[in-house]
């Protein structure tokens, strides 16, 4: 295998903290009334980023998922969506810092606690590195950046620098421009 096959795998590796988790709302309930899931402390118990996935998972015939604005998430008014997802199997990306509001817009199913507040305040994952491939074949070549460190522990938990997924980035996009113009 190629320096620059190694590099480039790296630098896959590494970017895929870059591309946000995926959160499925009320994990194992999913999007329901049945058991009455408590989607707030759901939502509190999670750090959503921008560039995170909401999955909404659902029976369409029963639920639907409604963006609505704060104050018609007070008062379950869906009469004024901002978005509307009917398809049970909803993933939204989440754009930027702030707050989405989402509810069920089947009737009666809001009141009775079928809403969910995201709160987004932080954006590490919004610094996004588009890989374009090579058009010309790899050729092995002597790595100017020296070995590749290895690959924190598990054992140690979630390292620094893999959490922090913007060091990641800037850490892949600076090997990719290293290899690009090697
Ligand atoms: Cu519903």
């Amino acid at each position: 295998m190629g320096v620059g096959t190694v590099l480039f795998l790296f630098v896959v590796a590494v970017c895929g903290v870059c591309n946000g988790e995926v959160y499925k709302v009320g994990d194992s309930a999913a999007w329901t009334l049945i058991a009455h899931p408590d989607y707030n402390t759901w939502a509190s118990s999670k750090t959503f980023r921008v560039g995170d996935t909401l999955l909404f998972e659902y029976d369409p015939q029963y639920h639907n998922v409604v963006e609505v604005s704060r104050s018609d998430f007070h008062t379950c008014n869906t009469a004024a969506p901002i978005t509307t997802y009917a398809t049970g199997n909803d993933s939204i990306i989440i754009r930027g810092i702030g707050h989405y509001y989402y509810v069920c817009g089947f009737v009666g199913h809001c009141e009775a606690g079928q809403k969910v507040d995201i709160r987004v305040a932080q954006s590490l994952h919004s610094a996004k590195i588009p890989i374009q491939a090579p058009n010309k074949p790899i050729a092995p070549k002597a790595s100017p950046i020296g070995p590749i460190a290895p690959s924190p522990s598990p054992s140690s938990g979630e390292s620094l620098v893999f959490r922090n997924g913007l060091f990641s980035c800037i850490v892949g996009l600076l090997i990719a421009l290293v290899w690009v113009f090697n």
